[in-house]
């Protein structure tokens, strides 16, 4: 994979947080969606790649743009598979909170797993506890394990996850083995890289969220040098189908780095709509100027760049909307 292509998909990811932050806060979460889908799609024609979307937005019939299967890329350069989010976090931005992003990873073809978009379990770790786990221990043991890789007590392990009904009875295991609790609303895919990143001061991300989010998440985390372990939850037979249609004789089984990013390379892109844990988000300065701030970053080099970048609305008129 060409080292161009790292800052290439970047202007991608600033195109849709820069597209999507108009929404911000207007309780409109379809809208910011289909803005930065629509921005995202635009700025990917004109990067030289053969790219294929094969985990994203969903499938042709349910999603007119950025669909698995979608051809993206002027078609000419290196062929790649691209995992996509334009907005993690429509929510986020409808209601004006933090940590809203969007998100791409790209990896050589063939390399990233090909997978509908449905429910998926997750755990991921910082690098000092990667090679440890595994999603199949009782979180109790897990968190014995990374505590002790961390070289924490386990009062001051922090566990984050995703406050839905669904994981309460992890929330009181976790609290019942005494490490903290740190809930979030949306956006998993912020939340699983904060334990690689030790300033955050999170240790472990446990639950079950969206399949691409798992994907993209760990192409960062493989960037970062953390790990990623999950399982595909399909709900019924229809999406039990869907996976073996794709290629996955067991949907259930159990999913490691390799599995869902195979290979040594692999470039991740992300540009913050709101401010969050990892990123600032999209701000306007006045007069039609705006910043953004990206991070993107590079498994095979471990390369890890923030880029903040100043954009003239004027002069980029299909990103100015009419809202
Ligand atoms: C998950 C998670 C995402 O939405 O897909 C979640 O991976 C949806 O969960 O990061 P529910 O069905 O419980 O609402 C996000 O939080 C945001 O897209």
């Amino acid at each position: 994979m060409d080292r161009e292509l790292a800052l290439e998909i970047v202007r991608v990811t600033e195109a849709a947080a820069l597209a999507s932050a108009q929404w911000m806060g207007r309780g409109k979460k379809n809208e910011a969606d289909d803005a930065a889908t629509t921005a995202m799609r635009t700025m990917f024609d004109s990067v030289n790649m053969a790219g294929t979307v094969v985990i994203g937005e969903g499938e042709l019939d349910e999603a007119p743009m950025l669909y698995i299967g979608e051809k993206l890329g002027t078609g000419n350069g290196p062929e790649v598979d691209i995992a996509v989010d334009p907005l993690e976090g429509t929510n986020i931005v409808a209601k004006g909170h933090a940590n809203a992003m969007a998100v791409i990873a790209i990896a050589d073809k063939g390399n990233l797993l090909h997978a509908p978009d449905m429910y998926m379990e997750k755990i991921a770790v910082g690098p000092n506890a990667a090679g440890k786990i595994s999603l199949d221990d009782p979180i109790e043991t897990t968190i014995e394990i990374v505590a002790e890789a961390n070289n924490k007590r386990i009062r001051d392990l922090t566990v984050i996850i995703q406050e839905r009904d669904r994981h309460q009875e992890l929330i009181d295991r976790i609290r019942a083995k005494g490490a903290r609790v740190k809930l979030f609303g949306d956006g998993d895919v912020g939340a699983s890289i904060a334990t690689a990143l030790q300033w955050t001061g999170i240790d472990l991300f446990v639950g079950t969220g969206g399949a691409p989010e798992g994907v993209i998440s760990a192409a960062a985390l493989k960037c970062l040098g953390g790990e990623m372990q999950a399982r595909l939850v399909p709900m019924n037979e229809e999406e039990e189908v869907r996976c073996r249609r794709m290629g996955l004789e067991d949907p259930r089984q159990l999913l490691h780095m390799e599995d869902l990013v195979a290979g040594d390379d692999a470039i991740f892109a992300a540009t913050g709509v709101s401010s969050g844990e990892m990123l600032e988000g999209v701000k306007f300065l006045g007069g039609n100027l705006v910043e953004t701030h990206s991070i993107v970053m590079r498994a095979k080099t471990k390369t890890v760049r923030y880029v903040k970048a100043h954009h003239h609305l004027d002069h980029k008129p299909y990103l100015n909307l009419n809202i």
